[in-house]
């Protein structure tokens, strides 16, 4: 390539070229327009203009989420700009790498009025892995590549760039530029490696539990690999989720506040605990006895973050690695050692087998409660006949709240088979995150349909993305669980502060078929049972014919027994 010289605005696009983008989500102002001069020219990166720039985060995290490679956010100064900050907060608790190019006020009244001037390099610090502020155009492409080695490094997470926007039509010299690309895998110390594996061994009740940093990672065949030599059942957490199929023998379920009953006291009952790029946060453990391993267990922390170590849980065994680098080295261990579980043997585990026959009894009850006849309907209908109705290579968003997330609804009972088939927030639990990211499973993955899960009050923080979906063809549908009600919050007011309910039901809600619509979507409002199947088949044809659905689903605000368990937590002094 040889040297040319560009506007600064174009040398950046030249790299993001370079570094493999080929979407940036966003929304301009007269301040980034010297960037926008470059897309401009760009036939290699498309645009996708969002009409709320929340939306722009949470695409940009969504497709890092599903990819591994950095999510582009475009934004102009001040406004622009902080109407990011929640969906970028989410995606640095969620270690997805993002690339933020911001403008701001020219330098020359800098401080001095300037319109729309906020401190936003100072505003992003704190949710941020880099937040940089540059002073002169010369120096925009080396800054840039950076961005792209820190936000992909380690554990990843966003870089923002805060340019004045007098530096964008600046010329500055560009060739010869070479792509830093993804980093190579720590691998673990091997003493480390070797202590892990003689616990392991040595254990009558291993288990493992998978974060988001084993699908970071690609670990899922030395994950399965791995379990499967050790009998060992699986938890996932909220983003490890896929990591290993959900139709696998020793795949048992969630944490926390998305648990089942089996995995909680697989949980409880571990005599080890293999953590792989998993964190026990809040909503995984709740800090209370039976939902964090029992003392007594060997906890082993596997995490790419050294800091990560001993933060929430401590363990006996701290490893930084990759996953896959240090499952690699286990299974090595454990294979050499001769005391594997022999292969084809698994089904006949008396483990597998106790915990195959609680899965069974599990599903068979929310059979049951989905097979009801009652008007609202049970979300779980819902959740089985999405199931039903899609295609198991569907990806799914899942949104927060009980009905989408929690032990009630889709997270724990719709089965998910495959890594990075996922959107879902992070444990910064940011409502509307994981449905303004659905679309772009559709950029992702052009030929899987793509549907979501989502509250009748997150899809109100997220409404906004319809218009997107429908100008840039993006055929996913969004199945509203519509309980009229903020239903996780209001459980917590009956049941932990003794029904005194404020502010947690809609007394107005918006007609969501009317509303899609209007959008230029498909739009259907589904009151009773009989009607859900095929309301979701219309909406698969609206998808097959490119355009994105919306089903607004009325249901009861019917909970597992499990969760009665959970929300008391809510109302204590510690
Ligand atoms: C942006 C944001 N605001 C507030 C909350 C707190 N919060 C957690 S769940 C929830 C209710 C979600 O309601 P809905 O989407 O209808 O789901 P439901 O619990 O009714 O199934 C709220 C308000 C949050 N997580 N994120
Ligand atoms: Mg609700």
């Amino acid at each position: 390539m040889e040297m040319q010289t560009l506007t600064a605005g174009q040398a950046i696009v030249r790299v993001l070229e370079e570094e493999g983008v080929r979407y940036v989500f966003g929304l301009p102002g007269g301040h980034i327009l010297g960037v926008y001069d470059g897309l401009f020219q760009s036939n290699r990166i498309r645009h996708i203009l969002v009409r709320h720039e929340h939306a722009a985060a949470c695409m940009a995290a969504a497709y890092a989420q599903l990819t591994g490679e950095p999510g582009v956010c475009t934004v102009t100064a001040g406004p622009g700009c902080t109407n990011l900050l929640t969906g970028i907060a989410e995606a640095y608790v969620g270690a997805l790498p993002i690339i933020i190019l911001a403008a701001r006020s020219g330098s020359n009244i800098w401080q001095r009025g300037a319109a729309q001037e906020v401190a936003t390099d100072q505003i992003f610090a704190p949710v941020t892995k880099w937040s940089v502020r540059v002073d002169r155009a010369d120096l925009l492409v080396d800054i840039v590549r950076r961005a792209f080695t820190v936000a992909r490094s380690g554990k990843p997470g966003p870089v923002l760039i805060d340019m004045p926007r007098d530096l964008l039509p600046q010329q500055v010299p560009f060739g010869n530029y070479i792509p830093v690309g993804r980093p190579s895998a720590p691998r673990p110390d091997p003493a480390r490696v070797s202590a892990a594996a003689a616990a392991l061994l040595a254990a009558e009740h291993p288990i493992i539990v998978a974060g988001g940093g084993a699908v970071a990672a690609d670990a899922q065949d030395e994950l399965r690999t791995l379990a499967e030599l050790l009998a060992a059942p699986v938890l996932t957490s909220l983003a490890g989720r896929g990591s290993i199929s959900d139709d696998h023998p020793l795949s048992v379920g969630g944490l926390g506040c998305h648990r089942n009953e089996l995995s909680k006291k697989l949980l409880g009952e571990a005599d080890c605990v293999l953590g792989i790029g998993a964190r026990f946060e809040e909503m995984e453990t709740n800090w209370r006895p039976g939902f964090i391993p029992a003392p007594a267990a060997t906890y082993i922390q596997v995490d790419i973050d050294p800091e990560e170590i001993g933060r929430s849980v401590v363990p006996r065994i701290g490893i930084v690695g990759d996953a896959r680098a240090v499952l690699t080295d286990l299974i090595a261990a454990i294979r050499d050692s001769g005391r594997a579980v022999p292969a084809g043997s698994l089904g006949d585990h008396p483990r597998v087998r106790e915990s195959l026959r609680e899965r069974a009894r599990i599903e068979a009850e929310a059979d049951v409660l989905a097979a009801s006849r009652t008007t609202p309907i049970h979300a779980l209908a819902v959740v089985r006949a999405v199931q039903r109705v899609f295609p198991r290579e569907t990806t799914v968003s899942i949104d927060v709240g009980c009905l989408a997330q929690h032990m009630g609804g889709a997270f724990p009972f719709f089965k998910i088979y495959e890594p990075r088939s996922t959107i879902v927030c992070s444990s910064f639990y940011g409502m509307g995150f994981a449905s303004c990211g659905l679309p772009v499973a559709r950029l992702v993955h052009p030929d899987r349909p793509a549907i979501g899960f989502v509250g009748d009050g997150s899809f109100q923080m997220a409404m906004h993305i319809l218009p997107v979906a429908v100008e840039h063809h993006l055929p996913v549908t969004w199945c509203i669980l519509d309980d009229e009600a903020l239903g996780s919050i209001y459980d917590i007011q009956a049941i932990a502060f003794g029904g005194r309910v404020l502010g947690t039901t809609f007394p107005t809600q918006p007609d969501f078929a009317k509303l899609a619509e209007a959008c230029g979507c498909y739009g259907e409002n589904v009151m009773a049972l009989d009607g859900v199947e095929d309301a979701l088949r219309r909406a698969k044809a609206a998808n097959e014919r490119g355009v994105p659905a919306v089903l607004g689903f009325k249901v009861g605000r019917d909970r597992l027994r499990n969760t009665l368990e959970f929300y008391p937590f809510y109302n204590v002094a510690s």
